[in-house]
């Protein structure tokens, strides 16, 4: 690949693959070495795309790894834990979640009670798209087909909490973006017991204070009910349907699909489903007043106020009518994002009050998701939005390196450094350019 990149872009290439190879633990990449030296789940699948670039037996062993994790009832737990790190090398570590104690938890594993956006299934199909030998990746799809169907299986069952056919988040924590504005409301309705658990060393780039003390607090609800799914149905206070958690769902379940006919198993379940979330997306979550998707808060049937990047999710839906893809290239280039943006996209609307170019989720742009929206793009036939998005996010990481997050004005790398999904999706993005057809 190496070979038809620029100078630069070999010099940029080179720098990712190093921070993946820092971060590689044996078994897993770490988020981040430094604040995040666990393996999260979506960090992991976003992190295997750039794996398959560069060394492709670990993209597959990190998923192996996540899955490593899976509990009897298919959910894919949002933390697996390196036992081989002190027990507070991270808050919230194991002690928090007690998955141990859980009937369905994976014995010899530490892992959180939460899960997060299902991205696993697109990505083992992109891994097989960019592969070499296709007899082995399709072995490597066999095998991971039953543990992917779990999780959608568990998705479905337990988290199709408004039986719509959207799963619901029932934490921050489980959207991937976990401070932003979007869960204000639900979470502020939330009410606290009087003591606070938030530890005073949390850094200060992430939530602290009371944000924390809630988050803590919703956990430890979940976990004193078990993780129950009637609880989760019933009573769990934060019940909410995102857009971009459900666009990334049902990207996966039409990923599934096109890995069970490559392995010869039934695609018709996993299409059947995928129209079923499709049509839920546009009725439950599009407005068409304001012209874009908003996540609902299931606790009041009410869609949340804050319009965020998780509005331009569904453009990974590839049968999204066009008015609509025309209605979101349009709010993109606006000046509530990319318009008013040096550097696209930003995480939530730049006009809302609750914008913060610095605020962890709350305004920064992020490459995970400038890769999501860039990937939808694509998969709508826009290049010039695919190209705009792709130019912004490399000047990023050139600008101010693999950082967690940046200031969507000015570029200013924030949050910790060698941060393993911004390399990891570089190197992605830059194969996709050399070879546009595993775009
Ligand atoms: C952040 O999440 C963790 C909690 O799970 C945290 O705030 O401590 C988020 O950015 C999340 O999307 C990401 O998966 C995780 C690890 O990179 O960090």
């Amino acid at each position: 690949m190496s070979a038809r990149l620029t100078g630069d872009e070999t010099a940029l290439w080179k720098a990712a693959a190093r921070t993946l190879d820092a971060n590689w633990t044996g078994t897993s990449t770490a988020a981040s070495p430094g604040l995040y030296p666990h393996q999260w789940s979506w960090d992991s699948a976003f992190i295997s795309l750039g794996l398959a670039r560069h060394r492709r037996d670990r993209a597959e062993a990190e998923l192996l790894s996540l899955f490593r994790g899976q509990w009897a009832n298919g959910m894919l737990p949002h933390i697996v834990f390196n036992t081989r790190l002190a027990r507070r090398a991270f808050f919230p570590g194991p002690e928090l979640w007690h998955s141990e104690r859980h009937p369905d938890a994976p014995r010899g594993v530490h892992t959180s009670g939460l899960t997060q956006p299902p991205l696993q299934a697109l990505v083992a199909l992109r891994l097989h798209e960019c592969a070499t030998d296709g007899d082995s990746s399709r072995a490597f799809l066999a095998r991971l087909y039953p543990l992917l169907t779990a999780q959608h299986r568990y998705l479905a069952q337990a988290r199709d909490i408004g039986s719509d056919g959207l799963i619901a988040i029932c934490h921050p924590w489980e959207s991937g973006l976990d401070n932003s504005p979007a869960w204000d409301r639900p979470l502020g309705a939330l009410r606290l017991p009087p003591t606070a658990y938030a530890p005073a060393q949390r850094p200060h780039t992430l939530p602290n204070g009371e944000d924390y003390d809630r988050y803590v607090r919703l956990v430890a609800l979940m976990r004193h009910a078990g993780y129950r799914r009637t609880y989760l149905r019933d009573d769990h206070p934060f019940a909410v349907e995102d857009p971009l958690v459900n666009a990334i769902y049902l990207a996966s379940t039409h990923a599934l699909a096109e890995i069970a006919t490559l392995i010869g198993a039934d695609p018709a379940p996993h299409r059947d489903q995928a129209q079923r979330i499709h049509h839920a997306i546009l009725d439950h979550l599009w407005d068409p007043e304001t012209g874009c998707f908003r996540a609902r808060d299931l606790r009041d049937d009410r869609l949340l106020p804050v319009v965020t990047v998780g509005a331009f999710g569904p453009l990974l839906d590839p049968e999204l009518p066009s008015p609509i893809v025309r209605n979101l290239v349009d709010l993109l280039l606006s000046a509530r994002f990319a318009g008013a943006a040096g550097y696209p996209v930003p995480t939530c609307d730049i006009q809302a009050p609750a914008f913060d170019r610095g605020g962890y989720w709350r305004g920064p742009t992020w490459v995970s998701t400038n890769w999501l929206v860039w990937y939808g793009a694509l998969g709508h036939g826009l290049p010039v939005i695919a190209d705009l998005i792709y130019g912004s996010t490399m000047r990023l990481v050139r600008q101010s390196g693999f950082r967690e997050f940046f200031d969507p004005f000015d570029g200013t790398g924030r949050g910790s450094h060698d941060y393993a999904w911004s390399a990891a999706l570089v190197l992605d993005l830059l194969s996709a350019r050399r070879a546009p057809q595993a775009a």
